[in-house]
């Protein structure tokens, strides 16, 4: 091809020189670079703040810095010297900002000001805080029901304003909190508790130390949990074979250059991380999961037959789990043919999966949004607790399950109550510590709160963060429901698009970030934040904040309880924010996991919550661990017609969820530009198409549904890729367009972001 389209395979192990030189951009573009790098340095560490990046733990989070490029576009863009000031939005209208590029809203910088939109001038003008207050107070006080406001929550923020939250919010009476984990790893934390009793992961950081085999289905650590690089580098150097299941080929689980490793910088060298990498379909993994299984069991009858003990852990099967019978039944039911047609794997390929697993003691299974992101998650990451339970692999070194968590709060934020269900045990803390009945009924998580929006059954919506109506499917129809609101209020660091779907009140309230010094009466206060490894440490900033009137987290939600909630129930807010010490002595009152709180978060590394498995104690029901029985494989959205594609939605190297902050997706070849799709070669040529060709991805109905002419992505640029046939890629969020809200686990309610059908025409 002469003209250079921006498509080139890029040759390197991920990691590596390349990542040090992104580091350097990324702190040139958004910062004066002494402060740039002097901040990084502050990464994770004792005294420092935590890392806003991802949700990986750090060795024991007092070690020498860790480098991490994409840690480091989180921080710079965080703490970026551009600033969105209340000049820059008199500059530009609403409907001029919402033709931008996303990258370029949230690149105008952090906001200073809280404003409000004015629907005269068609601006965002600067407010006094307490006018800002006193308009939320009207707008949810004039509701006919606080069950008709939506609190939703982005997993950035951290223990303490959660737990605030969550406590304004149930006094103010409803459970409506739709949060970022209901589109993430929502499948983990209805799955999980049904098979071993807790929705968290079962892992710590030493137990990678001690696994015998790792399993890695459906992540890509290199660009989302880069520090977990270090580790699974660690693992393979060792020996330890580590197997993936993944449609794509993601380099970093190819070959990885450790930037920390002198020699591997010197030489251009790269440590070979996967030892098999099994490109299942997109959405065969329940089917992959099963074919690995009845792997095992054929393993362990001719290890009987042959005179031994059997591969299974039979003695902890007899003594801590329940469903066994049920689950052989349904193996033996399922025949070979049926799971190669639908993972898309030879049948030997699996079943040396299974030898893998059985030769090690003890194994840990990782996993992220290829496992959840499907009608079929909740059963996926069941069927991935079957495989660890089948030999004991819970409650002793080396072992468990490990799913990689998105923000890097989301986990705490749950955990000190953001959650529509309102667990029994939170509802009677809050009554114990705060003297009221928090309602019980369960709310609207986030798809329901979209529908009800959409429906006028909820006229309001606060946001402690994210970008809900671009994160959510089918922004056709989130973005219309939106600006339908009676009252919209955006607690944030920088602009995005959600805040420019603008309703009848729309408030922007900005915030401290984690890098910042967030003062107080009672001094300088540190939050607290959780790990996907249930690990809680301090976090304490120390940068300036962006401007005089951005208040932290904790002071915005205390004042706008105090202006709807007044004096009800005697609730200290101005004495819980003037220092945070009392919202963990809170906490600790609700919850009694968090004893000694205070205390424990002053030693370094912080402290553990308690995990049942880990002790094989099994918080179920029936008190032991549950195999879970998934009858057939997850349905097929191509079984209706062969022309269709699963399209699968990625993040590029270069974004963090919705926001952009740059253009390149360097792993996968990809330069300047999103508006690609990968396709197999051969399902490119079927349709008469060659690479670079210019198509239009159409959502295709499922069975029973009505066509959508609209729904429809144009203009896309083909992209022949090593990708399984009938599979397809494309970016988040671009390709949301695609995917209707009804798409959805309907166990968890996670939108099927990785399972969507479509068909594939050239550009109209
Ligand atoms: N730099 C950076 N870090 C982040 C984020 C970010 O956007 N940028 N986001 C944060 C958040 S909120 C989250 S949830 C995590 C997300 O981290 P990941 O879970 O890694 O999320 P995705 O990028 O969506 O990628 C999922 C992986 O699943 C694979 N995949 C797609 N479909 C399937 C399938 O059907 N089966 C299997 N087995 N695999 C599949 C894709 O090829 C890809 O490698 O990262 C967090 N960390
Ligand atoms: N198609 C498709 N859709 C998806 C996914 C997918 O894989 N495919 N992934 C889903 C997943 S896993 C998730 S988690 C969601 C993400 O959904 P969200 O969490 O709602 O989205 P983010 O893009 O992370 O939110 C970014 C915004 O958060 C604000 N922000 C940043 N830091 C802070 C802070 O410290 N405090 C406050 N108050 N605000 C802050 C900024 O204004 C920024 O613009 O998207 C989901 N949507
Ligand atoms: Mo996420």
């Amino acid at each position: 091809m002469a003209k250079d389209d921006g498509v080139r395979p890029y040759t390197h192990p991920a990691g590596g020189w390349d990542a040090l030189g992104a580091v350097a951009r990324a702190i040139r573009t958004q910062m004066d670079v002494a402060v740039g790098a002097k901040t990084l340095l502050r990464n994770n560490q004792p005294v420092g703040f935590d890392c806003p990046g991802c949700a990986w733990p750090d060795p024991k989070h007092t070690s020498a810095f860790e480098f991490c490029e994409n840690g480091a576009k989180a921080v710079t863009w965080e703490a970026t010297k551009k600033r969105a000031s209340p000049e820059v939005f008199a500059r530009h209208t609403v409907s001029e900002l919402l033709t931008w590029a996303d990258h370029d809203i949230e690149n105008l910088g952090r906001l200073t000001h809280p404003m409000a939109y004015d629907a005269a001038s068609d601006r965002y003008v600067a407010i006094g805080w307490d006018e800002a207050f006193a308009r939320i107070a009207a707008g949810l006080n004039a509701l006919p029901s606080p069950d008709m406001a939506e609190f939703y929550t982005s997993g950035r923020a951290s223990n303490e304003a959660a737990f605030l939250y969550q406590l304004f919010v149930r006094a103010y009476g409803t459970n409506n909190f739709p949060d970022c984990s209901n589109m993430c790893h929502e499948a983990t934390s209805v799955g999980l508790p049904q098979s071993i009793g807790i929705g968290k992961g079962t892992v710590s950081l030493e137990d990678f130390d001690h696994a015998e085999a790792i399993i890695s289905i459906g992540h890509n650590p290199g660009t989302n949990h880069p520090r977990m690089m270090t580790t699974l580098r660690e693992a393979a150097k060792r020996g330890a074979p580590i197997v993936v299941i993944n449609p794509l080929k993601e380099r970093a689980l190819e070959r990885f250059a450790a930037p920390q490793s002198p020699v591997e910088m010197a030489t251009f060298g790269a440590t070979a991380i996967a030892s098999d990498y099994l490109q299942v379909k997109v959405g065969g993994d329940a089917a992959a999961l099963k074919g690995i299984m009845k792997g095992v069991l054929a393993l362990d009858a001719a290890d009987l037959a042959a005179g031994g003990a059997g591969l299974l852990d039979r003695a902890f099967i007899a003594e801590h789990t329940q469903g066994f019978e049920a689950l052989v039944a349904d193996l033996e039911a399922t025949d070979w043919g049926a799971i190669e047609q639908a993972s898309g794997l030879e049948r030997g390929r699996l079943e040396q999966v299974a030898r893998v697993y059985c030769a090690a003691r003890s194994v840990i299974v990782c996993y992220g949004m290829g496992v959840t992101q499907h009608r079929a998650g909740t059963a996926n990451v069941q069927l991935i607790s079957n495989l660890l339970l089948l030999r004991g692999n819970y409650g002793r070194p080396g072992a468990g399950i490990c799913p990689l968590r998105g923000h890097s709060n989301v986990q705490g934020d749950r955990t000190v109550g953001i959650d529509e269900k309102a667990p029994a045990p939170l509802r009677e803390g809050i009554k114990r510590v705060f003297g009221f009945d928090p309602p019980a009924a369960h709310g609207h998580d986030a798809v329901e709160a979209i529908k009800a929006i959409a429906e006028g059954r909820s006229r309001a919506m606060i946001c402690l963060g994210g970008n809900l109506a671009v994160a959510m499917s089918d922004p056709r129809r989130s973005f219309a429901a939106v600006r339908g609101l009676d009252l919209s209020v955006h607690i944030a660091t920088k602009p995005n698009r959600s805040h420019l779907m603008v309703g009848k009140e729309t408030l922007l309230l900005p915030c401290l970030g984690r890098t910042e010094l967030d003062m107080q009466a009672g001094g300088a206060q540190s939050v607290t934040v959780e790990d996907s490894m249930s690990m809680v440490h301090a976090s304490k900033g120390r940068l300036p904040a962006p401007s005089e009137h951005v208040r932290s987290e904790p002071a915005i939600i205390a004042g706008i309880a105090r202006a709807v909630l007044g004096d009800r129930y005697g609730i200290d807010w101005e004495g819980m924010v003037a220092d945070y010490d009392r919202i963990r002595d809170a906490i600790e009152g609700v919850l009694p996991a968090f004893a000694d709180y205070n205390a424990r978060i002053r030693q370094p590394g912080g402290f553990r919550l308690p995990l049942g498995p880990t002790q094989r104690v099994w918080h179920t029901p029936s008190g032991k661990a549950q195999f879970m029985v998934f009858e057939g494989l997850a349905e097929d959205p191509r079984s209706q017609d062969p022309a269709v594609l699963t399209l699968t939605t990625l993040r590029s190297h270069d974004q963090y969820n919705t926001t952009i902050y740059g253009l390149d997706d360097r792993y996968r070849g990809v330069f300047g530009r999103r508006d690609v799709v990968f396709l197999n070669p051969e399902d490119l040529a079927e349709r008469g198409l060659a690479a670079g060709d210019r198509v239009d991805l159409h959502a295709a109905p499922q069975a029973g549904e009505a066509a959508d002419p609209d729904a429809v992505l144009r203009g896309l640029t083909a992209v022949a890729y090593d990708i399984p046939r009938g599979s397809a890629g494309a970016y988040y969020p671009e390709a949301n367009i695609l995917i209707p809200l009804a798409h959805s686990d309907p166990q968890s309610g996670t939108p099927s972001y990785k399972s969507v059908p479509v068909r594939v025409t050239r550009a109209g």
